[in-house]
């Protein structure tokens, strides 16, 4: 043999010999079984997973769910949306009455390990922060010592908050209320002097929520990292590689500029990178078990990452986020796709 058969040997095995057929995990049987994705998200935090008056869901983290439905089955609108509190949350994943959850949830070491779930991704770059009554003249979370504080159990919010304030040798008062709507009207009725949660929730609440959004400071202390993304449970690596590489297509659709609207035009590109994900090259779509069109269907339903940011929390929207460390890293920021090939 010479050198060069042995190179496209090699060649042509990396091209095909080394795919193995995934194997359909049960969260995905059961998923394409119902003909729907069932999501757990948050009881109605506007921007990330809130329905509006007819009861239809918005946000990011609804838009997560809706890609994997799509890539899955084909169809976007092909997911039941079940709330769940802060608390409630890891116990409808563990028991398998939601398939993901995509709820403004923080990736910890004991969330993925302990708790026996899997993050599948960040699909938020957030951190904790605190906001007062702007009358209270207040500047800087250092001036809280001795404060009362609206905080939801079963929060990491709850513990940093514990931390920062041992940390800086302040005492506070803890004003614990699991429902959501009960610590919001808790604190505009001013049963605590401050909220606390990930700085994004603080920009939801006081867009959404509070009678006078002027009348609330939002601190510029940031105390914590809150990285937020979807979860699986342990032990379906099938379904957590989908949710994953779901993520990373998103995220890479905004690298190539993938659109919504440019998507049809994309599948003529001549960039290989753009024809795998888009299944114009097959063989990602059967690596993951699914259709090749997983990630064009995925695109189809939501757009691409920045589409996403934009449209549920970005500048134009009522949340008014900048993109910062949500950039893609190509423009300084974290949002980066594993390759697809
Ligand atoms: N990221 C934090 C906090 C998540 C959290 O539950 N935040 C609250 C305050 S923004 C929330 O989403 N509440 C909405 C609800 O309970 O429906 C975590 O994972 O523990």
């Amino acid at each position: 043999m010479t050198i060069r058969m042995l190179i496209a040997a090699g060649a042509a095995l990396a091209a095909t010999g080394t795919v193995v057929p995934a194997l359909a995990g049960e969260s995905l049987d059961a998923v394409r079984e119902r003909g729907s994705l069932i999501c757990g998200v948050n009881t109605g935090l506007s921007g990330f997973s809130a329905p509006d008056s007819e009861g239809v869901w918005a946000g990011l983290d609804v838009d997560v769910c809706k890609a994997v439905a799509a890539a899955i089955l084909g169809d976007g609108e092909a997911v039941e949306f079940i709330p769940s509190t802060a608390q409630q949350r890891f116990t409808m994943l563990q028991s398998g009455e939601i398939d993901v959850l995509s709820r403004n949830t923080t990736w910890t070491l004991t969330r993925d390990t302990a708790l026996g779930l899997n993050f599948a991704g960040v699909t938020f770059y957030d951190g904790q922060g605190f906001m007062v009554p702007a009358e209270l003249g207040v500047t800087s979370a250092l001036e809280l010592d001795g404060a009362t504080v609206c905080v939801q159990p079963g929060t990491t919010t709850e513990l940093n908050l514990a931390d920062y304030f041992r940390a800086n040798e302040m005492e506070f008062d803890a004003v614990v209320i699991e429902s959501f709507e009960e610590v919001n009207a808790a604190y505009f009725a001013g049963r605590c002097d401050v909220y606390t949660t990930d700085a994004s929730g603080l920009a939801s609440v006081r867009a959404t929520t509070a009678p006078n959004p002027a009348d609330h400071v939002i601190l510029p202390e940031i105390i914590s990292k809150e990285p937020l993304g979807p979860v699986v449970r342990h032990g379906d690596d099938e379904f957590l590689d989908i949710v994953k590489w779901v993520v990373f297509a998103l995220i890479e659709a905004e690298e190539k500029g993938i659109t919504q609207a440019n998507l049809d035009e994309m599948l003529e590109s001549t960039d290989p990178a753009v024809q795998r994900l888009l299944g114009v090259t097959e063989g990602m779509g059967e690596a993951l078990g699914l259709s090749e069109s997983w990630a064009y269907d995925a695109i189809a339903a939501v757009g691409n990452y920045g589409e996403i940011f934009d449209r549920n929390v970005g500048p134009e929207t009522a949340l008014g986020l900048e993109r910062g460390v949500n950039d893609l890293w190509t423009r300084g920021g974290l949002m980066y796709a594993m390759p697809a090939r």
